[in-house]
């Protein structure tokens, strides 16, 4: 068999809109109902998701026969975890908190095999390169990764330009979240102060030849960051969109006589 091709990245390439969606639940079985759903990607999250290699991989099987591009989160720039996500045969990451260039070229190395990089070569062990069956893989594996970078500080503001002209980072995702809490402004990703340095920040990566991607909270929030220069959008989170269908169902319901439910406290 043949290398997979990254289609994600090639629709980054190609500034062919993407939108997708974060997933935290860590489970197969809701991994491949979303891969039903017709979004063009779909992010493990291990970074504040409760994934592991395990579970990361489970959910890449459960999503291959669907047509939706996956990509994971790693907790850390660490190459060991590198190592082990990209053997699960993932082929997109979103690496969180890269504050600098040096940061950015340490994580493009531990991607990629030598003589480029530092990546160990264990592919027998491996679904990255399907246990071997993957005839090309050797020739074929450093074309078909693509590396997201995410601005998500003051610092990673300051060291923009810097980080998007580093070889191998394919994209730059900002975080909003931690770019609101770095900026002194936590919880309130709508400060004015957040939505400038945004702006500012998604126009100097479209600006740089790199292709610029954002959290969003909602289509309106969707809309003025693609005005903005994003291209990517992902559209919230598998444990946001079943907590708010739960809530919507329960106040479309009559009121309950005697009461509501009572809290475990826990
Ligand atoms: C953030 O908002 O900080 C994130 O990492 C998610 O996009
Ligand atoms: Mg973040």
């Amino acid at each position: 068999m043949h290398m997979p091709p990254n289609m994600f990245k090639q629709a980054l390439a190609q500034r062919r809109t993407q939108f997708g969606l974060f997933m935290g639940l860590a489970n197969p079985i809701s991994a491949e109902i979303l891969a039903t759903c017709g979004y063009d990607f779909l992010l493990i999250d291990a970074e504040h998701g409760l994934n592991d290699t395990r579970s990361v991989q489970a959910q890449l099987q459960a999503m291959a026969p669907h047509p939706v591009q996956c990509l994971v989160r790693p907790a850390s720039h660490d190459p060991a975890l590198i190592k082990q996500l990209l053997g699960t045969g993932v082929q997109t990451l979103l690496v969180p908190m890269v504050d600098t260039a040096e940061q950015a070229r340490a994580v493009v190395a531990s991607m990629h095999y030598p003589p480029k990089g530092i990546r160990g070569v264990g592919t027998g062990l491996e679904r990255g390169s399907r246990w071997n069956a993957i005839s090309d893989y050797f020739t074929q594996v450093s074309d078909n990764l693509c590396l997201i970078v995410q601005i998500e500080s003051r610092t990673a503001l300051e060291n923009l330009d810097d980080i998007a002209a580093v070889e191998g980072v394919d994209a730059v995702f900002i975080g909003p979240s931690d770019l609101a809490a770095s900026l002194g402004h936590l919880g309130q990703i709508s400060h004015p102060e957040v939505k400038a340095a945004i702006a500012d920040a998604l126009a100097r990566i479209s600006a740089s030849g790199k292709v610029a991607g954002i959290f969003c909270a909602d289509a309106t929030q969707a809309a003025s960051f693609q005005d903005s220069g994003a291209s990517f959008l992902a559209m919230g989170a598998d444990t946001g969109l079943l907590r708010s269908a739960a809530i919507k169902l329960l106040d479309s319901l009559p009121p309950r006589s005697g009461g509501g439910a009572v809290s475990a406290g826990y």
